[in-house]
């Protein structure tokens, strides 16, 4: 094979791989909890499942109407409500990750404008082995609110 053909065959390959991986990996009922006026920090929630015999290492997410987001877990410590920062979490083999209230949940910080209920918030949410899948959050209105320590 000469570098050309190399190339689109390795290119191939890779475009192969990555839609295989997209059916491999559903998020599903991903959401955003809209804040009241003036409130800069907002919480998501939703589950990615998994459906490959490997595991995944969830690496980053990303949204254009957010400055950063960050994955939290809400946990006890000494018996005080707490946040811990994760850098990366892995999902097991055929596993999946929920984001809910008093777990895991993403932590969106300083929204470009005010989101308010119904709004559809496009995100990229990145894995390891460069997987890259878009997911659109929708947000909603609860009576719960996520409280920032
Ligand atoms: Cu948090």
């Amino acid at each position: 094979m000469n570098k050309a053909r190399l190339f689109l065959f390795g290119l191939l390959t890779f475009i192969v791989q990555l839609n295989s991986y997209a059916n491999e990996i559903t998020l599903s009922d991903i959401w955003i909890n809209e804040a009241p006026p003036g409130v800069s920090i907002l919480a998501a929630y939703g589950t990615i499942i998994n459906h490959i015999d490997k595991p995944i290492i969830l690496t980053n997410i990303n949204s254009e109407l957010f400055e950063k987001i960050e994955l939290h877990e809400s946990v006890i410590y000494d018996g005080v409500a707490t946040m811990k920062q994760h850098e990366t979490i892995t999902i097991p083999a055929n596993g999946q990750l929920e984001f809910t209230q008093g777990g895991y949940h993403m932590m969106l910080f300083s929204p470009v404008k005010r989101l308010v209920a119904g709004e559809q918030i496009n995100m990229t949410v990145d894995f390891d082995n460069s997987i890259s899948i878009s997911v659109i959050a929708e947000v909603r209105r609860t009576t719960h609110h996520h409280h920032h320590h």
